[in-house]
């Protein structure tokens, strides 16, 4: 096979994020753009005679894109694809299959929740061989790469079809073509209790609806198989459950917002659960009639109800817990009754893999809409949702004579732990340079201490809210010592209350800011206190954030683009 080695020059700005490389489709489409960054990876990650999977979340210039790997990774020397049929695999669905067939790690195409289509956003990240994202270590080492590239190989061959399952070679490279979702389905039946959640939702289907919105991402196919085919529920419990390549122009981010379409047929029809996915599968959103779990509350919930509902912590037990700094620490009550241990890590997935491969880590989530678990290294929406699924039908087991939907669950769960109420502000492509001022400014308050002891009073509530500490969160990974800083800077207050600022790291263009705001109201405050509805128990917390922050000056934006 003739290799052929075509000169380039670097392109600026190839610098992987929180979650990979995602930039507007029409950058990807500039001559080279694409091949350099795969080649930067082969740069970074030798791949000779190394097993990679391949596999997207279906959006515009997927398949394009599984063409371009297979003629840049043949030509450096990979020994097998791994390729989920028509290039289509969930972020979870990619991350089991690395670990059920030992591959050595894999290329995900996907921008997540950001929208797709010809004028939208793309995005390519590299996982390792325990199935997880690629730890800083390595994205790093790829984005020096990108730096400095000056030429890259191919092997120019016709296209692979990449409909048709089975064995094929591509030049020296053999390929193999999979089924995208019987892997992942055959997952969840081992980790799950499905006979129970199939005969609570069955009998119980007059007062119990499920629904199912796919948002028109990845998980359609894989919801199909799970709540229709596998635990028997009618057609109408899944919805946009067709993936396409621009989402149907949706924005697939499982939130009150973007789920807009999810909630309203919930509301309509009287749906006791609700559950929706993004583009590419990790993030779930819960959402039962009247009743909405922040996913803070979410995985703090799981984590309590884990080993007793659901099989595979039942046999392997809970050894750890966790969560990114930015969400709320319901989670940590629920670790400190149990005896737990409970890490507290970076925003991104990638922090939790080594103390998951350490035996540390059973349970985490984030506030962003991520849940998930040891069984694999990814976060798993699907996962979650049936995670609840299996915990409904546990609880009304327990208590037969009543219906235990969401809502009653998080009543119980506060009355037990109480509650910290949480909200994430976002401040979407907002100038750079007001980001900029924002963040410099709370520099001067951390290095000054001229915020801590100062008392703020909101003028709608007459809360008094007094800062304790403005510090920026640095993190040393306790499995291999590495240091990431300035990872947000936190405002806590004597309360215990606390407000968060972080730039994003996923956005394609401009800025995005996030102010996320928690504020904690111990069991004893009694049922009218504990279940408040949330922007109401943070009013005050948020006047005095925006404040002191001085957020609306430097953005230039009265109001949030979204707040969940
Ligand atoms: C966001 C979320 C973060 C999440 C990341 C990837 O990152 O805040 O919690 O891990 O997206 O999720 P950032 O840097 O924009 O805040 V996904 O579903 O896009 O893989
Ligand atoms: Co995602």
């Amino acid at each position: 096979y003739q290799v052929k080695e075509i000169q380039t020059k670097p392109f600026e700005g190839q610098k992987p994020g929180t979650s990979g490389l995602r930039k507007r489709v029409k950058i990807f489409q500039q001559e080279h753009y694409t091949e350099n960054f795969v080649q930067a990876i082969f740069d970074a990650v030798d791949p000779k005679g190394k097993t990679l999977v391949i596999g997207g979340d279906g959006r515009y210039y997927c398949p394009e894109t599984v063409q371009t790997i297979l003629k840049i990774g043949s030509a450096n020397g990979v020994a097998k694809f791994i390729i989920g049929k028509d290039g289509i695999l969930s972020t979870p669905a990619a991350s089991n299959i690395i670990r059920k067939y030992k591959a050595d790690g894999g290329i995900l195409l996907t921008a997540s929740h950001n929208p797709g289509g010809p004028n939208n956003d793309f995005g390519i990240k590299y996982n390792v061989s325990n199935g997880g994202p690629a730890p800083e270590s390595v994205t790093n080492k790829i984005y020096e790469k990108t730096k400095s590239i000056s030429t890259y190989k191919v092997i120019e061959l016709p296209p692979i079809d990449l409909g048709k399952k089975g064995f094929s070679t591509y030049g020296p490279t053999n390929v193999e073509i999979i089924d995208s979702v019987s892997d992942y389905v055959q997952l969840l039946e081992d980790i799950f209790d499905f006979p129970l959640i199939k005969n609570f939702v069955q009998s119980r289907s007059n007062e119990f609806k499920v629904l199912f919105d796919g948002m028109h991402g990845v998980t359609g196919p894989y919801g199909h198989a799970i709540f229709v085919d596998a635990l028997g529920l009618p057609e109408s419990s899944v919805q946009n459950a067709i993936p396409l390549p621009d989402f149907g122009g949706g924005h697939p981010d499982p939130n009150l917002t973007y789920a807009h379409e999810l909630v309203e047929r919930v509301e309509r029809d009287n749906i006791q659960f609700g559950a929706a996915s993004d583009g590419d599968g990790d993030r779930n959103m819960i959402y039962g009639k009247g009743a909405f779990v922040t996913p803070s509350d979410s995985v703090a919930i799981i984590a309590d109800w884990a080993a007793e509902a659901i099989p595979y912590f039942k046999k392997g037990g809970i050894h750890g817990l966790a969560r990114s700094m930015p969400t709320s620490a319901q989670i940590d009550y629920v670790a400190k009754k149990k005896g737990l241990e409970c890490h507290v890590v970076p925003t991104g997935w990638k922090f939790f893999g080594n103390l998951m491969d350490a035996g540390r880590l059973s349970i985490c989530g984030e506030e962003s809409f991520g849940t998930g678990s040891d069984h694999i290294r990814e976060k798993d929406g699907v996962w979650a949702i049936v995670a609840w699924l299996n915990i409904l039908a546990y609880a009304n087991q327990q208590s037969p004579n009543e219906l235990v939907g969401i809502k009653q669950l998080l009543e119980k769960h506060y009355a037990v732990y109480g509650r910290s109420f949480f909200s994430r502000y976002d401040y979407e492509e907002v100038s750079s340079e007001g980001a900029q001022k924002l963040v410099d400014a709370l520099n001067e308050h951390i290095s000054a201490s001229s915020l801590a002891k100062t008392t703020h009073t909101s003028k709608s509530t007459g809360q008094k809210f007094t800062v304790a500490e403005v510090s920026n969160f640095d993190y040393t990974d306790p499995i291999d010592h590495s240091v990431s800083k300035n990872q947000g800077q936190v405002v806590r207050f004597d309360d215990g209350s606390r407000v968060v600022f972080r730039l994003s790291g996923t956005g394609s263009q401009g800025a995005t800011v996030r102010m996320y705001v928690e504020r904690y109201v111990p069991a004893s405050a009694g049922p009218a206190e504990l279940n408040k509805d949330t922007q109401e128990g943070l009013k005050g917390l948020i006047e005095v954030a925006l404040e002191i922050s001085k957020l609306r000056e430097f953005l230039e934006r009265e109001k949030p683009t979204v707040i969940t």
